[in-house]
């Protein structure tokens, strides 16, 4: 017969605030007690509903584009990174800008500018839309091609294909990335890439975490917002390996039905969700055992940015 609740819920380590979240959402605070409210930040700081509603409550004005930001006032680019152009258009405005870019993805604008510097086609790997991958084609329009997939990996052209690299979004999928890496390969053996690998510590060790709850649990649960990219990655990595796998923002989110039957649920949480989030899931879930399981140990942190360090 099939147990009405879970007994037991595994915890993947790491999870949940990456050091480049945490930065982002310390810099607006920060922003805040020293300029005072209201501090306009462009775009969602981090993609979590929770971690932005915090912040509007405190004071911070989220906007769309730089149009809506009064001039002379202070406002925050956010993790995920802008174009060129949308730096530009703050210092025309006579913005005060305060970058909240991971430095991880800063890395990989530095790397679109070499790359295209020394006369290649840039093949981004990543999703369209996404702001990240907005900010990174900016950096050199006119040299970068999106790929979004394997499909699309078969089927892109470039000028020259002795002068062709590939950059990827800081957080895609690992193991569907070096498949299209692979392809690429395949098609431009002179390809180069980065050093080593875009694909982010923060994202990599959230996956290798899952991979090793998920083949052990009934379902898998992934705290996160729908327009989070690495969250949403995520609950796909557990659908592949064959587990029953949701996003939800909080708690409230969850559906008894996909209870039905479940012992073992594994659990854990994408870079931009607040770790108190999980914890309300787990007393959600009622009494269980809660065993969690650590993959790796993260000790990364990033300093603030002169304009806002203490
Ligand atoms: O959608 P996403 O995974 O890129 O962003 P999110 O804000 O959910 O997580 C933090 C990741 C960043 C800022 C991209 F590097
Ligand atoms: Fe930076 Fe990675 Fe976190 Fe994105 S997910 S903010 S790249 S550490």
């Amino acid at each position: 017969m099939s147990s009405p609740v879970p007994h037991t819920v595994l915890l993947a380590a790491p999870r949940s605030f990456c050091a480049g979240v945490e930065r982002a959402i310390e810099i607006v605070e920060h922003a805040l007690r020293r300029h005072g409210a209201p501090v306009y930040v462009r775009k969602q700081i981090v993609h979590n509903t929770h971690v932005v509603a915090e912040l509007e409550e405190r004071g911070a004005v989220f906007v769309e584009e730089l149009d809506e930001v009064p001039a002379g006032a202070t406002v925050v680019f956010s993790a995920h990174g802008v174009s060129p152009a949308v730096r530009a258009d703050g210092e025309h405005r006579g913005l005060d800008v305060i970058d909240a870019t991971c430095p991880l993805v800063t890395k990989v604008h530095t790397e679109a500018r070499r790359f295209a510097a020394r006369g290649d086609t840039v093949l981004l790997i990543g999703h369209g839309g996404h702001e990240e991958v907005e900010g990174t084609l900016g950096e050199a329009p006119e040299r970068t091609v999106l790929v979004e997939d394997v499909a699309a990996a078969h089927s892109v052209e470039v000028p020259d294909p002795e002068r062709v690299s590939y950059l990827t979004q800081t957080t895609l999928a690992v193991d569907e990335t070096v498949e299209i890496v692979s392809v690429l390969r395949q098609r431009f053996p002179a390809l180069r890439g980065p050093a080593s690998d875009d694909i982010c510590y923060a994202t990599t060790n959230r996956q290798e975490a899952l991979s090793a709850v998920a083949r052990e649990a009934d379902l898998v649960l992934v705290v996160g917002s729908a327009n989070s990219s690495n969250s949403v990655r995520l609950v796909e990595l557990a659908r592949r390996g064959g587990t029953p796998a949701y996003l939800v923002d909080d708690a409230s989110a969850i559906r008894a039905e996909w209870l039905d039957g479940v012992s073992v649920v594994g659990l854990t949480a994408g870079a931009s969700a607040p770790p108190r989030l999980v914890d309300e899931v787990i007393a959600a879930l009622g009494p269980v055992e809660v065993v969690e399981r650590t993959t790796a140990t993260e000790t990364v942190h990033f300093t603030l940015p002169l304009a806002v360090r203490p």
